[in-house]
């Protein structure tokens, strides 16, 4: 029940934060001999996140240098009484709305605004220090900020600049969960000093890179089993610190401390609470619970109907097939290859007569370069002013992708966008009679460092501080930050691309099929499952890739974005006979079910090794197919309740210490546990660990 934590339906209270003031040299108790002083080096908070510390800037700042052989742990901290940082201050007060109690002018001051909106959730904004003011009367000063006794930061290193926010909370406990979009190592986070980037990115997954998606939200089991959750509601680049005190430190470029927090107690009210404030994963189609095939380059219709028939001949549960790029003329979008695909309209209606489903991928890159009159979303968008523009905010920015010469890119925050981009995906309809949409590329990718000619050098492009994320610039890979979208600058919104992207494709896709949508989107933001799903992009053909996905669909399910799953038998790379038959296994049972492929490797459908590895697809496609009512019972909870679809045994035997750390096990809802072979050469279950340095050991 939720009696248990009655965070009290107060509302509306306003507390104020000052600065600290500026203190001496203190010391530390690192594990060199010649520091000394009283931070346990479990405790230290990073004061210089970005390479290149030195004792001499580490000081400059009026931070404590001193090194340890603690791995990862900072040798630059903040010290007990840091020169940074804000006491609190101010009597709490009631007032009529969070933003009412305002700060004096006369001192640099941050508001902060607490509203509980219901039993066990709420919210708290720390505000500008812009606000006007006509409270004078500060009278107490308190050191440390507790909300709904869940979340505890010290605020000595609350630091509230114009491009540099931060703050550290204490956490309870060390069973952390959460955050993305990552490959991380094992579902329950290591506390030992990690550091993660969020900032979408066109990027295949590897340790600690910042992928495709943003999700600063968290779980945490604490040790008296009750869970809470905590979203920071924010779409700037930014990182976050896991340390062993435990506790964790948010640093983002911009935007505001936004946090929300739900107080369980179980780990599924945490999902419930949170989906109920960031939207309730849509309702799938029952059609799209089935099997999919895909891969990128079939390379002409001749092949992708021997897959299809090899796939039927050997009777393989299958529901749904996919078009990658290859369908299109030259990787044009709302085009079709009219040689090497010719006739796949006729074929689209065939296998839909048949009872089967069809999706075609759209990238957001439209070219530029087509003869005019000739490409007709190139000319109706440029009519109609739907680009993302350069800094003037007038000329489109114009970057390098998939199709021949240069592209364009769609600003989905302008509502003209929209209209536009609905009017192509009716269009479409009318030619390739599509199920659903997969929108890919939109974190959004570019293949150059901004767009033509490069990124200015300003403090937006290159910003003091740049998060922990790969390659240590903003425009890799996609957009200058100082581009201008409808909704706001780039370096603002660009991890808001895909999510923008995602429900004008559901609500066209929706008018245009008049049923459920289907809409697939590579880059996802807090609620996008409400009107999409998401694979776990471009993963590769190794035995560990295949656990790890485990370990992203549970993330998923915690991030609201129940209809999840991987390319199953992986997509970089030739998979094997071995390792694609366990992953058959497996991949039966992600709520998205699909056998995805790069271009040029090997085949990989469940039909093109042989007859005994169809039989076993099969009969492991079957178990699913027997369970789908369950299955889409589960989606319905999940659209009703925000329940997860695919849940950790964490979730349901929350006390028994054991379930934390599993990730090689999932289940679907409360009742079918799911226990696949992940090792090479083996046909036992194992009990598998996790070793600090992250690489599992099976006994
Ligand atoms: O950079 O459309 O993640 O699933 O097959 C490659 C081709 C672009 C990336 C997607 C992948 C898809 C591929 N795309």
């Amino acid at each position: 029940t939720y009696i248990l934590y009655t965070c009290m339906l107060i509302s509306h209270i306003s507390f104020y934060f000052f600065p600290g003031s500026v203190l001496g040299q203190s010391f530390c108790s690192g594990e060199d001999p010649r520091c000394s002083g009283d931070i346990p080096v479990k405790r230290r908070i990073d004061c210089h996140p970005q390479p290149g510390a030195s004792q001499e800037n580490c000081e400059a700042r009026g931070c404590t240098w001193c090194s340890t052989d603690v791995l990862n742990a900072p040798w630059c901290f903040f010290p007990e009484d840091s020169p940074y940082g804000y006491s609190l201050s101010g009597n709490v007060e009631k007032t009529a709305k969070g933003h009412a109690g305002l700060a004096p002018t006369w001192v640099p001051v941050l508001g902060l605004a607490v509203v509980f909106w219901r039993l066990c959730r709420c919210y708290f904004t720390i505000l500008c220090p812009t606000c006007e003011g006509e409270d004078k009367d500060i009278t107490k000063i308190i050191i440390s900020l507790s909300i709904c006794h869940r979340w505890d930061a010290s605020l000595a290193d609350l630091i509230f600049s114009n491009q540099y926010l931060q703050i550290t909370t204490t956490v309870p406990s060390t069973s952390v969960y959460g955050f993305g979009e990552h490959e991380h190592p094992s579902f329950k986070h290591s506390m030992d000093f990690a550091t993660y980037g969020m900032f979408s990115r066109d990027q295949s997954p590897a340790p600690f890179a910042n992928l495709y998606g943003v999700h600063p939200f968290y779980l945490c089991v604490e040790t008296d089993s009750n869970a809470h959750g905590v979203l920071l509601l924010n779409s700037n680049a930014q990182d976050v610190s896991l340390s062993p005190n435990p506790s964790l430190t948010f640093r983002t470029i911009g935007g505001i401390l936004d946090f929300y927090v739900f107080l369980g107690p179980t780990p599924e009210n945490v999902v419930q609470q949170y989906t109920e404030a960031i939207g309730r994963p849509h309702m799938p189609a029952y059609w799209s619970l089935g099997f999919q095939l895909s891969r990128w380059g079939y390379g002409s219709i001749d092949v992708l109907k021997e897959t299809v028939d090899r796939m039927h001949y050997y009777d393989i549960p299958y529901d749904v097939q996919h078009s990658d790029i290859d369908y299109m003329e030259r990787r044009l979008d709302f085009t079709y290859d009219k040689e090497n695909y010719a006739g796949l309209p006729e074929y689209i209606q065939q296998l839909k007569e048949e009872g089967m489903h069809y999706v075609l991928i759209l990238d957001p890159f439209i070219s530029k370069d087509e003869e005019p009159g000739t490409y007709k979303p190139y000319d109706l968008g440029e009519e109609m002013g739907v680009w993302v523009n350069n800094s003037d905010g007038v000329t489109p920015a114009v970057g390098k992708a998939f199709p021949d010469g240069h592209s364009v890119f769609p600003d989905y925050t302008n509502p003209r966008t929209v209209e536009w981009w609905t009017q192509l995906c009716l269009e479409l309809k009318d030619v390739l009679d599509y199920d659903g949409f997969w929108i890919d590329m939109n974190e959004p990718s570019n293949f150059e460092r901004g767009q033509y000619p490069g990124c200015a050098d300003n403090d937006i492009n290159n910003p003091p501080y740049v998060p922990s994320i790969s390659d240590h610039a903003l425009a890799q890979k996609t957009l200058c930050p100082d581009s201008k979208t409808y909704l706001g600058e780039h370096y603002n919104t660009h991890s808001l691309f895909g999510w923008s992207q995602t429900a004008p494709t559901f609500h066209a896709t929706q008018k245009a099929t008049g049923k459920r949508a289907f809409v697939l989107s590579r880059s996802t933001f807090v609620g996008s499952g409400k009107h999409g799903g998401h694979w776990l992009g471009d993963n590769f053909s190794q035995w560990k890739d295949m656990h790890q996905s485990i370990i992203g669909i549970l993330e998923f399910n915690l991030f609201g974005i129940p209809y999840i799953g991987a390319d199953i038998c992986g997509f970089n790379y030739n998979t094997t006979y071995e390792l694609c038959l366990r992953w058959m296994q497996l991949g039966s049972f992600y709520p998205f079910s699909r056998n995805h492929n790069s271009e040029e490797n090997s085949e990989q459908d469940p039909a093109v090794f042989g007859a005994e590895f169809a039989e076993i697809s099969r009969e492991t496609l079957q178990i699913r197919y027997s369970l789908l009512p369950y299955l889409y019972t589960l989606f319905f909870e999940s659209h009703v309740h925000g329940n997860t679809v695919a849940r950790s045994l964490m979730h349901e035997f929350t006390s028994d210490q054991q379930t934390h750390e599993i990730d090689t096990a999932f289940l679907w809802g409360p009742a079918f546990m799911i226990a696949p072979v992940l090792q090479e050469a083996s046909t036992v279950i194992k009990k598998c660990y996790h070793t600090r340095i992250k690489e599992m050991n099976c006994a």
